[in-house]
């Protein structure tokens, strides 16, 4: 505190002094930061000009990355406002370890403003004159899953607005650039190019981000997305907010009200005990204040009593996720949720100006900016973070307090809450453009990713952990940063993707450049007023289906061209190659897609053959080229298919859920033609269905013709056989192993026969495995076997019953064979009929299979 005191300067008028006075002593008890420092009773350029990061800490890598002290006052992030169309700022990357050996990163700008909020209009132009001053020889500790982690990286062309050899960088763990979050700003080297821009330790460079004129007003931030580093950079604390100003105009029920800026972080624990399931994976912080394992002693937000205030809160962590609460008395407030991830719910289709909720997902990378009404007087009010379970494979987070929010009369206009600053009071009702009418957009294909885990080493549960992206039908990759783009679209189009996750974690979808609207949880429709560029896919269980969400994705605006990224936001997994690449080729000529199937009803595994047609849209003419997938409720059936002279045509069998399906054909376009997607053709598919090549045996031997069960993807319901033989079929027995199954797979049938033999041992009805002697005579070897079957079960006891009397029929005749010779089964080729029953009563369903058996 008085450290603080002493660098405020001496050259300040009375009432700024005493201000400035009284601030310490009420608000910087426990604040070492002069950068946060940020209030209007100082301006943003008095500030800037005495700010250096605070030596005043006990830290002594205060003095490079600051920090407050658990339970400290949240201060408002420093701010940088854009003027005359232009916010342009120097700004430094450093890193420090702090004394309990935790790795701290930060932004500092000249002035010595640490991770100041960039606050920008539509249409204007974010010139950051970068310097990267990590130390060359850094080396963070690599977290053992990073294995998948490929950073091999080769020079290539990468479009770019600068010239700067960091466009093509080298990785290294120095290395660093910077991602501006859910912004629409073009992929482009010196804007938001993440894949091949690396500056190098020491090394400067000028980012000039042109912000689209159409850019939604609303919280986005930025951060480092070094592949393989950005964990550690971001952890470390290395984040800020942008804000692009307008979110009034669109919502005008906002103007006037206090807002306030939160960047939620996590850190790493001391000491981190991993293994403890106890402890969580990461600590918190709130605009740099930690909230700490074990006593979680929250920071402080002061307020005036009972006012409404918008709160914008960024999830700025690397790995945690958020379930924020706001709470009073203990009792769960609603919230007026008035943006998501930076797109107001007033901008989009929904009708809505706000959505209210009591809890608050904010997975890493979202933000959410809601309205609330502070406590009153006495109140004990609380923002909080539920626990989020995670799944059997993920972090623990745990449910714990952020802040403690404590109203107290006049205190917005005493200078104690410098988090507070209000929103313009006038405001000019405008519309937002992008993403718009989303959710009735046309999709132009429907594409299907899934996140994946495998062990490294799969015989070794202990190995470190791979992670994947994969769209469905191409191989799980660990990303590469020379790969080529995993999925190619064309500008102009949007599309529908179904991301699963088949991990027993949670994996957050995140993509850059672009919003999308989530249509679909787990098949189901939602009505999610939101736009997002980030959303949670819940963790596998182990079994039943994979959790899954259907968002469509806005490739609509001209801005977006060139080559970004999607990826897991939880940076520990983007890092170990949870991400993949797309390309936006420019706007293309439309293609029209027609497609057609040789059959409508489908027994599961059935062959069909499918036929598509690609043209040119305007003029018919079969000029596109590339491949068609045909796709099954929109996954892939078979491989895709080369386009010949317009068609592309695939025999496959074909599989699905019991009943109606809709099979389309998707062609992926080229470098001409855009993308298209056929009208659905419905394809019904059966429950079951058997089959039988049938086989050929010698008389007297066990003829075995496997029976092939195919079963309709989601039909579980046992399939028990029984088998009839025709009446030309004499002195034989059939039965089926096993005689019921479940699900696809094979059963065996079973046909005895029986060579010529004494007259005397006619051949009873037997089941087969009494038929099963071969050569024996009949008479003789039932003679035999019959003393062995005594024991068997009592299901058999009726059959022995009426055997033994014919075996004591036969002993009165002797089986000497000397009374005569019976011709047995008479060789030729006959047909079994192999009957599968499910279900009993009315719902029973019965399949026949004819099945062809030659006695030779
Ligand atoms: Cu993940």
């Amino acid at each position: 505190m008085n450290a603080a005191r002493n660098v405020l300067p001496r050259s300040n008028r009375v009432l700024s002094s005493l201000l400035l006075i009284l601030f310490s002593a009420l608000v910087l008890s426990a604040n070492a930061q002069q950068s946060h420092l940020t209030h209007g009773a100082i301006s943003e350029q008095d500030l800037a000009k005495r700010s250096t990061p605070a030596a005043t800490g006990s830290d002594t890598a205060d003095q490079v990355c600051a920090r407050f002290t658990t339970g400290s006052v949240v201060s408002a992030p420093p701010e940088l406002r854009s003027q005359n169309g232009v916010l342009e700022v120097t700004m430094q990357f450093l890193a420090t370890t702090d004394s309990q050996g935790l790795l701290r990163y930060c932004y500092v700008t000249n002035t010595g403003l640490e991770a100041p909020t960039l606050r920008v209009n539509p249409g204007d132009q974010l010139i950051i004159h970068f310097q990267n001053n990590l130390p060359a020889n850094l080396t963070p500790p690599t977290p053992a899953d990073m294995a998948g982690m490929n950073m091999t990286l080769s020079a290539k062309d990468t479009p770019a607005t600068s010239t700067s050899s960091a466009c093509n960088g080298t990785m290294s763990a120095a290395a660093t650039n910077i991602h501006f979050h859910g912004t629409n700003v073009a992929p482009v080297c010196g804007q938001d190019e993440v894949i091949h821009t690396l500056i190098a330790p020491g090394q400067s460079f000028d980012y000039k981000v042109q912000i689209p004129a159409n850019e939604p007003p609303g919280l986005y931030w930025y951060h480092p997305h070094p592949h393989g580093f950005s964990e550690g950079q971001v952890q470390g604390g290395a984040t800020g907010a942008l804000i692009v100003e307008g979110l009034q105009n669109v919502n005008t029920s906002l103007a006037g009200l206090t807002e306030r800026t939160f960047v939620l972080r996590d850190q790493l624990l001391p000491n981190s005990e991993l293994n403890d399931t106890n402890i969580p994976a990461w600590d918190l912080s709130i605009n740099y204040v930690p909230v700490t394992y074990p006593g979680y002693t929250p920071a402080v937000i002061q307020t005036n009593p009972g006012q409404q205030e918008l709160w914008r809160v960024a999830n700025t962590g690397a790995d945690t996720i958020f379930n924020l609460q706001y709470l009073v008395n203990g009792t769960p407030q609603p919230v007026q949720i008035v943006a998501i991830d930076g797109y107001p719910i007033a901008a989009g289709s929904s009708g809505q100006q706000s959505e209210s909720e009591t809890s608050v997902l904010l997975p890493p990378g979202s933000r959410a900016e809601f309205v609330i009404t502070t406590p009153n007087l006495g109140d004990k009010a609380q923002l909080a973070t539920q626990y989020w379970n995670t799944g059997p494979d993920g972090d623990f987070d745990p449910a714990r307090p952020i802040a403690n929010i404590v109203s107290q009369a006049g205190v917005e206009n005493s200078a104690v809450t410098p988090a507070a600053k209000h929103l313009p009071s006038k405001a000019v009702a405008a519309k937002v453009t992008r993403f718009a009418a989303l959710a009735s957009a046309t999709p132009i294909a429907q594409r299907n990713l899934y996140f994946s885990e495998t062990l490294l080493d799969p015989t070794n549960p202990l190995s470190p952990t791979t992670f994947f992206i994969t769209e469905v039908g191409q191989t799980p990759t660990v990303f590469t940063m020379d790969q080529p783009p995993n999925i190619t679209v064309h500008s102009g189009t949007v599309e529908d993707w179904v991301v699963e996750n088949r991990a027993e974690e949670d994996h957050i979808f995140h993509i850059h450049q672009i919003h999308f609207q989530v249509l679909e949880v787990n098949g189901q429709p939602v009505n999610d007023p939101a736009i997002r560029d980030t959303v949670d896919i819940p963790y596998w269980n182990g079994s039943g289906p994979y959790p899954s969400v259907k968002v469509r994705m806005d490739f609509r605006d001209p801005n977006v061209i060139g080559t970004f990224v999607y990826h897991c936001h939880i940076l520990e997994h983007e890092d170990g190659g949870m991400m993949g690449e797309i390309l936006v080729l420019p706007g293309g000529s439309a293609s029209t897609t027609s497609a057609a199937a040789s059959a409508t009803s489908v027994s599961p595994n059935g062959n069909i053959t499918l036929t598509a047609n690609v043209a040119d849209a305007a003029t018919g003419a079969a000029k596109p080229t590339g491949l068609v997938h045909f796709e099954l409720n929109g996954l892939n059936v078979g491989n895709p298919v080369p386009l010949v002279n317009g068609k592309a045509v695939l025999s496959t069998p074909i599989n699905g859920v019991v009943g109606t399906s809709n099979l389309t054909a998707f062609y992926q376009g080229d470098a001409t033609y855009n993308e298209s997607l056929s009208a659905a053709i419905p394809i019904t598919i059966s429950t079951f269905a058997l089959s039988s090549p049938g086989t050929t045996a010698p008389l007297g031997s066990a003829a075995l013709a496997p029976i092939n069960v195919d079963v309709a993807t989601n039909y579980t319901a046992p399939i028990a056989f029984t088998c009839a033989m025709p009446s030309s079929l004499t002195e034989s027995a059939c039965f089926v192993n096993p005689n019921s199954m479940t699900g696809t797979g094979q059963a065996s049938l079973t046909v005895n026969t029986t060579p010529s033999h004494p007259l005397s041992s006619s051949r009873p009805k037997t089941p087969g495995w009494l038929a099963a002697g071969g050569g024996t005579t009949f008479a003789c070897l039932f003679l035999i076997a019959l003393p062995r079957r005594k024991t068997r079960v009592q299901a058999m006891l009726a059959f022995i019953t009426t055997a033994a009397f014919t075996a004591a029929l036969f002993m009165a005749i002797g089986c000497s064979g000397s009374a005569g010779t019976a011709p047995g089964t008479a060789k030729g080729t006959y047909t079994v009929v192999v009957t599968g029953t499910s279900g009993t009563g009315a719902s029973a369903i019965q399949t026949t299979v004819n099945v062809p058996i030659t006695i030779q």
